[in-house]
């Protein structure tokens, strides 16, 4: 998508990738909401979870597991870290391309608001 801003980052178009391979794509949250706050993409753009097809849930555990692995790297791995993805504008999302959010290095409350 030429206009994505996601899309524009995992073309390395503008940001700083933390995390790249041929279908996965990693950058710090512009706006932090805990000392770690990575934003985990799939390079193909799709709007939103909701609209994930079956042939996307392999691309979409492999962003799991890349969680995993910035968790272990950013040593947020054993005090805990929470996985997070907002669907559609009630739930706060503001970009149209699905994206992972992965918190850590502070305690996180629960329930989110
Ligand atoms: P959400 O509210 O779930 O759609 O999260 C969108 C996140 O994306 C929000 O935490 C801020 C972040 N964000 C928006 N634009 C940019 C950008 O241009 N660069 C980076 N690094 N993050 C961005």
């Amino acid at each position: 998508m030429d206009d994505c801003i996601f899309c524009k980052i995992a073309r390395k178009e503008m940001g700083r990738l933390v995390y790249d391979d041929e279908t996965v794509a990693a950058f710090d949250d512009l706006n932090p909401q805990a000392p770690t706050h990575v934003l985990i993409i799939p390079k193909k753009h799709i709007e939103k979870l909701a609209v994930m097809s079956p042939d996307d849930a392999q691309l979409m555990g492999h962003i799991l597991e890349v969680a995993n692995s910035i968790a272990a790297e950013r040593s947020i791995a054993t005090m805990g870290y929470r996985v997070v993805v907002n669907n559609g504008r009630a739930a706060g999302q503001s970009v149209d391309h699905v994206h992972f959010h992965l918190l850590g290095g502070r305690a996180l409350g629960w329930p989110p608001g």
